[in-house]
């Protein structure tokens, strides 16, 4: 009898460990694994300051992202959860197929690992593990990271995923054991 045994892979793909050249960080990036961001469904309404000059920073209506967790400077084990918030701006998922026109004020989240904030307008790279694309609007990631202090940047990218102007924060986090 004919016995076929084939050598293949296990055919199981585990979450795409990704590792940063330098073998500074392995990132574990579970983003597309949270199936439920329902929390996601009640549009966040942008207000603009109706009487105020556009692009004024006034408390009320600025708009922003920033890291509910970690805090910036913050000391954290490892897996690293984070928590991205925004104001001022709608968090919501990619549209499918070709995106021709982004959606004004919508965008959603990205997170650059040992990365700065980028200028407003560029194309956020995709198919690298030091830019996740929180492509499905959702807001949270558990990463797997090295010992020693890390830098990371929030980012909000538009509909064709280029930055939009302002909106990013970087914080550093120290992970220990
Ligand atoms: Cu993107």
């Amino acid at each position: 009898m004919y016995r076929s045994e084939y050598p293949g892979r296990p055919g199981r793909v585990r979450a795409t460990a990704a590792r940063v050249a330098a073998g500074v960080v392995i990132v574990v990036a579970v983003a597309c694994g949270s199936p439920a961001p329902s929390n996601e469904s009640e549009p966040a309404v942008a207000t603009a300051p109706a009487e105020d000059h556009p692009g004024d920073d006034h408390g009320g209506g600025a708009t922003r992202v920033f890291f509910v967790e970690p805090k910036a400077g913050a000391t954290s084990k490892s897996p690293v959860r984070f928590v991205f918030g925004a104001e001022g701006i709608t968090i919501s998922p990619v549209p499918e197929g070709t995106v021709e026109t982004p959606r004004p004020q919508i965008g959603h989240h990205h997170l650059g690992v040992e990365q700065d904030c980028m200028p407003g307008g560029q194309e956020i790279p995709r198919g690298t593990p030091n830019w996740v694309h929180f492509g499905k609007g959702d807001n949270t990631i558990d990463m797997q990271l090295t010992p020693g202090t890390h830098k990371f940047a929030l980012q909000v990218g538009d509909d064709q995923h280029r930055t939009i102007e302002g909106l990013c924060e970087a914080i550093t986090v120290t992970v220990t054991e």
